[in-house]
């Protein structure tokens, strides 16, 4: 693989929900060596440390948690990623999945500037396509899909400059999703490949054909891989845990094959709650997939066939 110049941009965002523990995702990140591994790949890596939500004036709500500094959140990440794409590959070390408000709206953003459309990969086991309405739980980590591809009812949050269509995003792994997000997706045109359809086809042909897709369009892509996409047996650090998830290797195929299309130009790593890891298992688990994604290979050409 190429030398990627990636900007690794820590955001200890723990507003999301009420479990708190995301906000040590990205020192986790760091003690678990993820700048080493990238940079042992011949990447250059710069930490550009933790980024600190915005102040804004609104009043907490009622049913909604840490509304204030979730659109905080959102205002600063949406900044930082647009300056970060403009320099290189950003990889956004979590902190739980509201983070992703910022990171695909700034993302979406820069691809608009450069006239490429952008598609996101959503690995995670729910769709998280509730609206601030629609959210039973109120945890603002359900609801980014819904964001950033301009559903209704986000009055309280920066309006994206830039949208992500349905259409261009692709969700695998899915296995909770609730009644209200299921009839939202109803009439909607995502790619949704749920684990029943991975037991089935196997992981590789959806992911080939939402890349030929990418591919087609020009478009930019960003991956946003939430820890529980990967079943709890693997990777028990965090909160909302969802047996029958994606095996170690399938994690490992997904980001073998996203290398070889070279079509990734950023990446959210979100929902690490290291209070609930294993001796740093599933932290050391998140960045052995990342370098995957980034080149490292078990044989650095195909095995011969058999
Ligand atoms: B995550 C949930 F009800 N749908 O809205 C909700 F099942 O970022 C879970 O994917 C949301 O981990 C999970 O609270 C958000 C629940
Ligand atoms: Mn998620
Ligand atoms: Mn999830
Ligand atoms: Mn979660």
């Amino acid at each position: 693989m190429n030398m990627t110049n990636i900007f690794l941009v820590g955001a200890p965002m723990d507003s999301g929900k009420k479990r708190q523990g995301c906000r040590m995702g990205p020192d986790a990140y760091r003690v678990a060596g993820l700048a080493e591994a990238l940079t042992e790949l011949g990447h250059e890596v710069h930490d550009l440390g933790d980024v600190a939500p915005d102040v804004v004036d609104l009043p907490e709500h009622e049913h909604l948690v840490s509304l204030p500094d979730c659109v905080g959140w959102t205002h600063a990440l949406t900044r930082v990623a647009q300056e970060a794409a403009g320099k290189g590959m950003p990889i956004f070390m979590g902190g739980d999945h509201a983070l992703s408000m910022g990171s695909v709206a700034g993302m979406a953003a820069h691809a608009k500037a450069q006239g490429r459309p952008l598609f996101v990969l959503w690995l995670d086991a729910h769709s998280d396509f509730h609206t601030p309405q629609s959210t039973a739980s109120g945890n603002l980590h359900g609801t980014p899909v819904a964001y950033f591809t301009g559903q209704d009812g986000f009055d309280d949050f920066p309006a994206p400059s830039a949208l992500v269509e349905i259409e261009h995003v692709g969700m695998m792994g899915l296995r909770s999703v609730d009644p209200a997000e299921h009839a939202a997706l109803a009439d909607q045109h995502a790619m949704l490949v749920d684990m029943r359809a991975i037991d089935e086809h196997g992981i590789k042909a959806p992911l080939v054909a939402f890349l030929e897709k990418v591919r087609a369009a020009n478009g930019m892509l960003h991956v946003s891989l939430d820890v529980d996409f990967l079943d709890p047996s693997v990777a028990p650090a965090v909160g909302t845990t969802v047996p029958g998830g994606a095996t170690e290797r399938e994690g490992h195929l997904v980001m073998e094959l996203l290398c070889d299309s070279g079509l990734v130009t950023s990446l959210d790593l979100v929902e690490l709650n290291p209070f609930l890891d294993e001796r740093g298992r599933t932290a050391k688990l998140m960045v052995d997939l990342t370098a995957s994604l980034m080149g490292r290979r078990i044989f650095d050409r195909p095995t011969r066939s058999f």
